[in-house]
């Protein structure tokens, strides 16, 4: 689907070291259309219930005291199929495990500092939208690239 929307975070560690320029071209380059961004920093309640179904797990209270370390950059990309490609994108959670040329691949080592969150389904992708925006924050325009991105 040429507007499906994913969620796209750069998480605190991205944000220091300065790549949120970076991160921003490769979803720009790709065809990607931003349809919401704001640098913001939630409250620890906002980042449990976002990691709510990785509750359960050992790295969980390290993983939010991570992401309240700092700023994020949070993001909404619509575009085709952008759920699974913004993930292509993003790489393999493990940075070790992630191709060169994914994000992950390209500017992190360590599964804890891996830069980048991105929606894994179109369910959870509405979700997190839902969390981290309101609807008059999520901006409908058109993209000039759009009829030379899409057939
Ligand atoms: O969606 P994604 O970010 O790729 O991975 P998740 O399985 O949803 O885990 C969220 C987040 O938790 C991951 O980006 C890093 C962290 N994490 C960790 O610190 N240690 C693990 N063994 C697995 C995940
Ligand atoms: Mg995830």
């Amino acid at each position: 689907m040429a507007d499906e929307q994913t969620f796209i975070a750069i998480k605190p560690d991205g944000v220091q070291r300065g790549l949120i320029g970076p991160i921003i071209s490769r979803f720009e380059n790709r065809g990607f259309k931003l349809v919401a961004m704001k640098l913001t920093s939630p409250t620890q309640e906002h980042l449990e219930k976002h990691y709510a179904d990785l509750a359960g797990k050992p790295f969980f209270k390290g993983l939010v005291a991570y992401m309240l370390s700092g700023p994020i950059c949070a993001m909404v990309w619509e575009g085709k199929d952008a759920v699974k490609t913004g993930r292509t994108i993003l790489g393999a959670t493990n940075p070790l495990a992630s191709a060169p040329g994914t994000i992950r691949g390209d500017y992190a080592l360590d599964v804890g500092r891996n830069v980048c969150h991105g929606s894994d389904s179109v369910e959870n992708a509405k979700k997190e939208i839902n969390l981290w925006f309101t609807a008059s924050e999520l901006l409908k325009w058109k993209h000039s690239q759009a009829n030379w991105v899409f057939e």
